[in-house]
């Protein structure tokens, strides 16, 4: 059963507006709802293929337009990633996604190989994620056939403001991915960046967009902008703490099932920080030292963090 999805701007804008303690209570009584209190999942990324992207997103290290300190690499070899995806598991990983600097997925050997690492990774117990590019519907299956269990792709922003982050694409395309990958049946990871100059309006334009979805997406990463020297938003200043909390609380009461993911962006904020962020409804975290190119806090880093703050970690394929 899905839960409502048709939120009005008007309401989205007053949750996310009101006061923050009650705020981040009733985002913690609607996680202890709909999921187990205190798990979070621990999720793995594993960029198997990295820089040398032709889209233009303003925020982005591996867009070929800009001169970061990311270099373009083939797409990994087969046994490397599954050495990564394996590591990552024993390190308590539940969930591995695999990201790709592609503007979209092309049928060729590259995306056979791909389809592979999925089918071995799967068959380790774990979910298997990936963030490739914009699909096609017949694409989308392919992943499905090889066992694939979610995939990424986030809207970002606000329709309105998209075209000031991103020209080489548009909304609708992103739109379009996202049907293709619902259809295939696969769990849909969709979600976006707060910090790089958006209004209040158009992080509500984001959550409408994402809440107004039937079914709603499975997985809603809110990630922080990492500002990267030598993208256009390499001066952006980070946002206060209270605007990710009043970002993930209007997440969780949205979309009360979905797993609400802390993604970019952890390095740099304190436990307190985060742990007012599970406070008000975030249930996953990406762990490991590296995200897709950005540092991030390691697995022993965040074990601590988790013990200290009694959390346990999630299992594989436990939404309810
Ligand atoms: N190329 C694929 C795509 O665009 O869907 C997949 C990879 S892309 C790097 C995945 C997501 O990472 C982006 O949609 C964005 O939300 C996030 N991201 C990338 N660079 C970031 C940064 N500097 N700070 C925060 N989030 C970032
Ligand atoms: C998501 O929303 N955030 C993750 C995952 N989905 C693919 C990626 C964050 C990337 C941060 C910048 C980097 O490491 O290059
Ligand atoms: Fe390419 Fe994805 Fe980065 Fe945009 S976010 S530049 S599509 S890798």
């Amino acid at each position: 059963m899905n839960y409502r999805s048709h939120w009005t701007k008007e309401e989205i804008r007053a949750i996310h507006d009101s006061p923050l303690l009650d705020l981040v209570y009733r985002a913690g009584s609607v996680t202890r709802i709909y999921h187990a209190a205190n798990q979070v999942q621990v999720c793995s990324l594993i960029s198997i293929k990295t820089g040398g992207c032709p889209e233009d997103c303003k925020y982005c290290p591996q867009s070929a337009r800009y001169q970061t300190n990311v270099n373009a690499t083939p797409l990994m070899q087969e046994q490397e990633v599954i050495d990564l995806a394996q590591e990552a598991i024993a390190n308590g990983a539940t969930r591995v996604c695999l990201g790709a600097a592609w503007r979209s997925v092309r049928d060729s050997a590259q995306f056979d190989l791909v389809l592979k690492m999925i089918r071995q990774i799967t068959d380790m117990g774990v979910e298997v994620c990936c963030t490739l590019g914009m699909l096609t519907e017949s694409q989308a299956k392919k992943l499905k056939d090889a066992g694939l269990y979610a995939y990424n792709h986030n809207l970002d922003t606000s329709p309105e403001f998209y075209s000031s982050i991103t020209t080489t694409r548009r909304y609708e395309d992103r739109l379009k991915t996202l049907d293709a990958v619902e259809k295939a049946g696969i769990s849909v990871c969709c979600g976006g960046i707060i910090g790089m100059g958006e209004s209040i309006e158009d992080r509500i334009g984001l959550i409408y967009m994402l809440a107004r979805r039937n079914p709603h997406p499975e997985s809603v990463p809110i990630n922080l902008l990492i500002p990267v020297q030598g993208t256009p938003l390499q001066e952006r200043q980070s946002v206060p703490i209270w605007d990710m909390v009043r970002m993930v609380a209007t997440a969780r009461i949205t979309m009360p099932k979905a797993m609400v993911r802390l993604s970019a962006g952890r390095l740099e904020r304190s436990l307190e920080e985060q742990a007012l962020c599970f406070l008000a409804g975030a249930n996953s975290i990406f762990s490991g030292e590296k995200l897709l190119t950005r540092p991030n806090p390691d697995f022993d880093e965040d074990e601590k963090m988790l013990k200290l703050f009694g959390l346990t970690q999630r299992p594989a394929f436990a939404a309810l």
